[in-house]
């Protein structure tokens, strides 16, 4: 049996990392939405109907057409009343002075709103020293990327670099939190390269949380709301089975 998530908590210094394991323990859910979607209306109605089952909502912010500061306040308003966080998936891979200008600034002022984001570790320490300095004052966590789900990749087990996290210094018993993408429960990926693993694959190779997109919203136009809502409980339901 895996250890509450309550407990976990107490682990976690960084406070976007307690939070996010408090949320799971409160909803009892350790399922991620992702929500690739380029119109906002269609990104809160995504929203509204998953929040109930969901811990976590995971955009990618540049793909909206027709951003406006009014739409962070909606998914703000969305994330206090349903009681979730907020993962903007950057995956920012520049030298410290350009992340902490790209995290604090530009149209979208990521830092401001999202409780998480991530990085790419092969600029060295440097990226994660530019990235503290703009959120760690406002409580935000950070992901650093050791794999990823795509056919070919480059990025395998980049995080046990030396200096980076997990370093010969690390206690053994030190707690890390694993996000994982690419589950999907009837398909195998997509034409561009996605690769998909079942929940239960994931979970045995020790995600905490699971990302899951299309598999819970739909392609092209996406679902109805109606089966929106039934494709993330029943997600959430499996992985509580699987856990
Ligand atoms: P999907 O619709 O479940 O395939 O969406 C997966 C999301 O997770 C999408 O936003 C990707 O950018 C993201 N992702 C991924 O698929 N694989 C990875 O290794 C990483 C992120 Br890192």
């Amino acid at each position: 049996m895996a250890k509450p998530y309550a407990e976990r908590a107490k682990n976690f210094s960084n406070v976007a990392a307690k939070s996010l394991l408090e949320v799971m323990e409160r909803k009892q859910t350790n399922l991620c939405v992702s929500v690739d979607v380029t119109k906002t209306a269609n990104l809160l109605r995504i929203v509204a109907a998953v929040a109930p089952f969901v811990c976590l909502i995971k955009t990618h912010v540049d793909v909206i057409e027709d951003f406006d500061p009014e739409f962070i306040d909606q998914l703000k308003s969305l994330s206090t009343e349903h009681d979730f966080l907020i993962f903007e998936d950057r995956k920012f891979a520049d030298i410290g002075n350009t992340v902490s200008l790209q995290y604090s600034s530009g149209i979208h002022k990521i830092a401001s709103w999202a409780h998480i984001t991530n990085a790419h570790p092969i600029p060295g320490p440097g990226i994660i020293e530019g990235l503290a300095s703009v959120g760690l004052p406002l409580d935000r966590g950070l992901l650093l990327l050791s794999e990823m789900s795509s056919t070919g990749t480059l990025a395998t087990g980049f995080i046990a670099m030396k200096g980076i996290s997990k370093d010969a210094d690390t206690p053994p018993d030190e707690d890390f939190l694993i996000l994982t993408p690419g589950v999907g429960l009837d398909v195998k990926g997509d034409a561009l390269g996605q690769q998909y693993r079942t929940p239960q694959e994931v979970i045995a190779a020790g995600a905490d949380v699971i990302i899951v997109g299309r598999g819970i919203y739909g392609k092209g136009e996406g679902y109805p709301t109606k089966e929106i809502v039934q494709q993330a409980e029943a997600y959430q339901q499996r992985l509580k089975q699987d856990a």
